[in-house]
């Protein structure tokens, strides 16, 4: 997995505030009110407990603080425990966590000890970007272009199958479109014949991942995938709307999923 660096998470507020306007100004709704739509759930006061994990690589420097602030930005109680692994874990059930919040290099996961249910980060920060982009309302029509189909990407490509779409998708890995193709019937997008999108749905670790050709004037990316899909220099040039945050969109989608 592509690990988050404490530089991604800089001004952790800011870039969600950012991101917020961006979806309200794209979908007619804010984050909070996309994810109630999504999952027909509401908070009601549950108190998140999130536990740094010390495996693998390690601590990320403002990953656990980002957290906190994202769980509260959306209207979560919530804390960081004293101590990290078992002990944290420990810590945050005597402390009253209802939902736990951790992630090592390989998982973050959401799981809420009431009802017992769990959620994964990729999918969930896949449902969401991909549900924002499908409420993109300046859309020209019922198209829409995926790029890239791996842990987040496909599920989801899924997603905007399930609810309708005609999904074009493209990964570089040739055995991940195929399966795409034929496990979601989605419409192998060929770069060498392009054609152009209003709304695409980006979810890869790479950088200049959208050709150019296939942007159209006010198309809308919406992207969880870090470093940013395209240049600035095209984003001015076709006035790109970008939904991009490097956190707290997929784990706000993480907690509804679990309520
Ligand atoms: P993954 O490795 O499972 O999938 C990435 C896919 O992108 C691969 O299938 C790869 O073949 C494809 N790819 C790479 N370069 C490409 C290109 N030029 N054109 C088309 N396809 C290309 O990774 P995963 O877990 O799906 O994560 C994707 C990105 O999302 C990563 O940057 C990750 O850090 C980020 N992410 C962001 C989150 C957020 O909240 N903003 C949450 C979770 C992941
Ligand atoms: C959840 C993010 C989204 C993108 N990449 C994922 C990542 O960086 N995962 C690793 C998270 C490790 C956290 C570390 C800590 O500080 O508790 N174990
Ligand atoms: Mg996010």
């Amino acid at each position: 997995m592509a690990l988050l660096t404490p530089e991604d998470l800089k001004n952790i507020n800011k870039q969600l505030e950012e991101a917020d306007s961006t979806v309200r100004r794209v979908t007619g709704l804010d984050v909070k009110q996309v994810c109630k739509a999504l999952y027909g759930t509401s908070p009601c006061c549950e108190k998140v407990g999130i536990v740094p994990v010390t495996s693998g690589n390690g601590i990320i420097g403002n990953f656990s603080a980002s957290l906190n602030a994202i769980t509260q930005y959306f209207g979560f109680e919530s804390f960081v425990t004293d101590m990290p692994d078992v002990s944290g874990y420990y810590e945050a059930l005597q402390k009253g966590a209802e939902i736990i919040l951790m992630a090592d290099d390989h998982t973050f996961l959401a799981h809420n000890l009431k009802n017992g249910k769990i959620a994964n980060n990729q999918p969930c920060t896949g449902i969401i970007y991909a549900e924002i982009a499908s409420r993109h309302l300046k859309a020209d029509s019922n198209n829409l272009l995926v790029i890239g189909l791996g842990k987040v990407g496909f599920p989801g490509a899924a997603h905007l199958v399930k609810k309708g779409f005609n999904v074009y998708g493209y990964d570089a890995d040739k055995l991940l479109l195929e399966k795409a193709v034929s496990n979601l019937g989605i419409i192998p997008f060929n770069p060498s014949s392009p054609r152009k999108f209003s709304t695409i749905f980006e979810a890869t670790p790479c950088a200049n991942t959208i050709p150019e050709v296939v942007i159209s004037e006010n198309c809308v990316i919406s992207t969880p995938g870090i470093p940013c899909a395209i240049s600035d220099e095209l984003r001015k040039k076709y006035d790109v709307e970008i939904v991009m945050e490097p956190l707290g969109i997929g784990t706000v989608s993480m907690l509804y999923s679990v309520l």
